[in-house]
């Protein structure tokens, strides 16, 4: 059954509590921390180009990548947030080269949610005022609560995840999020910071016709990715298809799941594994698309079931409409 619009994401997290099984309440807590986790960044966000938080940190992050000030103060303000309410045992981010520990008032390691986070994916478009987002992925950790939180407890594929969503700091500032019980949008009303149902029940197109990727690298993609390209621009049938790329993966891959279409992002001969990071990007974006009836694989097999060995690790990414993410597989196949 659709949830009625315009409740608030609170009302919308009681309502739901039972969906979170083996929860007393934490699970619904971790999400509301993230809410207001979310608010605070999108304050600093929406005011970047006014105050001197354009540019770099000076420092560079475990991808070798100049640090944007809004990244470390994502990073800041959802590590924060997460810490103080004593939620989780433990969270892994793009922009910390481990995991951190996080210990409870007890001093112990006692409790049961890991989160891994991308704080402000996108962030190379601050600067020129295109939307940018987080992304979140939680897991129940596998290790005994109250042991010392390891790297174990990070590596779980994408199909133990309880939960995962994104931020988009767009024209509207939205959360879009899944328990396993679907995906539900809800978008902020800043001028009483409450969000609000706006996107119910959210379900990705089984077809489509927008393809999104960087065409710049053509020359240096696999040929079944060549010839899906292609594909997509033949006069024939319901193609030439529309190319869309933001170069922001929760901007394109939010249009992509409301229009219809696919989001890729292949491995190449200069980056063997693609560019995405299976963890806090691909992993929490790839339970969202099959919760909404989407697909995500890398090509060959399905993103979540990919076990991972590196908390940083990369893969080549393939995500959207069922159909679509089904017609660029076989290409990938048949070479
Ligand atoms: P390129 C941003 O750095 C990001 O991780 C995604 O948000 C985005 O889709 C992609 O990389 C853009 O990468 O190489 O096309 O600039």
């Amino acid at each position: 059954m659709t949830p009625q619009k315009n409740k608030t994401l609170g009302e919308f997290i009681i309502e739901n509590q039972s969906e979170f099984r083996y929860s007393s309440g934490e699970l619904s807590r971790l999400i509301n921390s993230i809410r207001l986790a979310a608010k605070v960044v999108n304050h600093e966000v929406n005011k970047a180009g006014l105050v001197d938080i354009l540019g770099t940190a000076g420092d560079t992050n475990v991808q070798g990548e100049d640090q944007q000030k809004l990244d470390v103060f994502a990073n800041n303000a959802f590590i924060k947030t997460l810490t103080n309410r004593e939620i989780v045992c433990g969270i892994a981010s793009e922009e910390e080269d481990d995991f951190i520990t996080i210990k409870g008032r007890s001093g112990n390691n006692d409790n049961k949610y890991v989160v891994l986070i991308d704080p402000l994916d996108g962030s190379s478009n601050i600067d020129v005022n295109v939307s940018v987002g987080t992304i979140f992925s939680i897991y129940r950790r596998i290790t005994h609560e109250g042991t010392p939180v390891t790297l174990e407890d990070f590596l779980q594929p994408g199909n133990k995840q309880v939960a995962a969503g994104y931020i988009i700091y767009g024209t509207s500032t939205m959360i879009v999020y899944t328990t396993g019980h679907g995906v539900n949008g809800f978008t902020l009303n800043p001028a009483i910071g409450t969000y609000y149902l706006s996107h119910p029940n959210m379900q990705f197109p089984v077809d489509g016709n927008i393809y999104s990727v960087n065409e710049g690298n053509y020359v240096h993609f696999p040929q079944g990715v060549k010839d899906y390209i292609k594909y997509c621009q033949k006069e024939e049938d319901d193609r030439p298809y529309t190319s869309r790329y933001i170069g922001s993966l929760v901007s394109d891959f939010h249009r992509n799941m409301i229009k219809g279409g696919i989001y890729i992002y292949p491995n190449t001969a200069k980056d063997p594994n693609g560019k995405l990071r299976l963890l806090y990007e691909c992993n929490p974006m790839a339970f969202i698309a099959e919760q909404a009836g989407g697909k995500a694989s890398n090509g060959f097999e399905r993103i979540m079931d990919i076990q991972p060995t590196e908390l940083h690790q990369r893969t080549p990414f393939f995500c959207g409409s069922k159909n679509m993410v089904e017609k660029v597989e076989n290409f990938m196949q048949l070479t």
